[in-house]
């Protein structure tokens, strides 16, 4: 017995980053936390659990997980989409926590324990040019990394969303409204395939290598991309087409054998249900929190084995230290999840959650604490006022707006 659900409440904070938790607490005075950012939405997830969920969930019994997920999922009218499917994901991953800490075991052991010892890790590599991405890839290997994504710069650009400046990159710029770039795919056609042949070329055969192309090709372009990339023998190619008409991959697929990897704003199987039945892509890239949680990406993680899909979730910075641990407590006890995006936190990050989970050798584990296994330091998150900021919005030299 782990009670009933006595307070769900909502943290605002911004430690370096904007990130939203949600803490239940139930009538045996046990805590979980759950992740509900959503990156540049901040805060109509939090509104939305805030002021639509919360008053439902007080009295409901708290070891009820699969039963409240149906509640706030089956049981509501509207459905899916991003906010709805992070506020579910938040309150799931905190109900996981709360039970596993009522147990005093990790959340894997509930989830059925684990299916091997550890989890392949990538992490992101960028250099404006050659030289610099060689240095950058070089210098994450040697921090022991064996799966690099590697993101570059294009002649004639200024900007390339994911490819760092400066040392410290987070992709989500503060301000009232988001920075608007320029971009051209031509450009990028032209020069990607020259970029990842050096690189390959540099590293050598064993260095898993990964790429994202940010959903902004057509199927043609994505298709002639994949192909010419196939002697670099990427581990994935991700995101090359805008990931809402399932169907358009099928060409794509069709003229390729180069890995494909789609999925990190999806936020329910049915936005992925056609990919993982036809085995249109060989990665699932959902996010346990913009998911709808623990629960029904076990769901999706499921399915995808069916049809022999494996899983690499998305996490990015706005993936929080909560979300990073359910992900890899989730990907311990799930025989499909191949690697998982370890991009870490800005350094203030550090002084509100303190996560449990280590990274040794290339590989991640998500540590053997009861729960998810991170802390919470509330009054430092009160020093860190939430502060708008948004993904940048691209622009084709023509000035129309692109995709995603
Ligand atoms: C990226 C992210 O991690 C990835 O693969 O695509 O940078 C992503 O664009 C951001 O997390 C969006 O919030
Ligand atoms: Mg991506």
């Amino acid at each position: 017995m782990s009670g009933q659900i006595e307070k769900v409440e909502v943290l605002v904070c911004s430690p370096g980053r904007n990130y939203v938790s949600v803490k239940i607490t139930s009538s045996d005075g046990v805590v979980g936390w759950g992740d509900a950012t959503l990156n540049g939405r901040e805060l109509a997830v939090a509104a939305y659990i805030r002021d639509h969920l919360a008053s439902t969930l007080i009295g409901r019994p708290a070891d009820r997980i699969e039963d409240t997920w149906q509640y706030l999922y089956r049981g509501a009218y509207w459905r899916r989409g991003p906010v709805t499917m992070t506020a579910i994901g938040a309150i799931d991953i905190a109900l996981w926590d709360l039970n596993a800490k009522a147990l005093g075991v990790p959340v894997h052991r509930l989830l059925g324990g684990a299916t091997r010892n550890r989890i392949l890790a990538y992490t992101h590599a960028t250099g404006w040019d050659l030289p610099a991405l060689i240095d950058s890839v070089d210098a994450t290997r040697e921090a022991g990394y064996r799966a690099i994504r590697a993101q570059f710069g294009v002649p004639g650009l200024e900007t390339v969303y994911g490819v760092s400046q400066s040392a410290a990159y987070e992709p989500a710029g503060r301000g009232a409204r988001p920075a608007e770039e320029l971009w051209d795919t031509h450009a990028y056609l032209r020069h990607a395939p020259k970029v990842l042949s050096a690189l390959r070329e540099h590293v050598g055969p064993d260095l898993h290598l990964l790429h994202d192309a940010h959903h902004r090709l057509d199927p043609t372009q994505a298709a002639r991309l994949a192909r010419s990339l196939e002697e670099v023998d990427l581990f994935w190619l991700e995101d090359l087409i805008p990931a809402e008409n399932q169907e358009l991959l099928r060409s794509v697929r069709a003229a390729t054998v180069t890995p494909l990897a789609i999925g990190e704003v999806f936020t329910s199987i049915w936005d992925c249900r056609i990919l993982l039945a036809e085995r249109l892509i060989d990665f699932i890239r959902m996010a346990v929190s913009h998911g709808g949680g623990i629960s029904h990406l076990r769901t999706v993680l499921n399915y995808a084995a069916v049809h022999q899909v494996k899983a690499g979730p998305h996490g990015p910075s706005d993936i929080s230290p909560i979300a990073m641990a359910a992900s890899l407590h989730l990907g311990l006890a799930s025989p499909n999840v191949a690697i998982q995006e370890y991009m870490g936190h800005p350094a203030e990050t550090a002084e509100v959650f303190s996560p449990g989970y280590t990274f040794t050798d290339g590989y991640l584990h998500p540590g053997d604490a009861p729960g998810l296994g991170v802390e919470v330091d509330e009054t430092a998150a009160a020093r860190f006022e939430y502060e708008g900021a948004y993904l940048p919005t691209a622009r084709t030299l023509d000035g129309g707006v692109t995709d995603w």
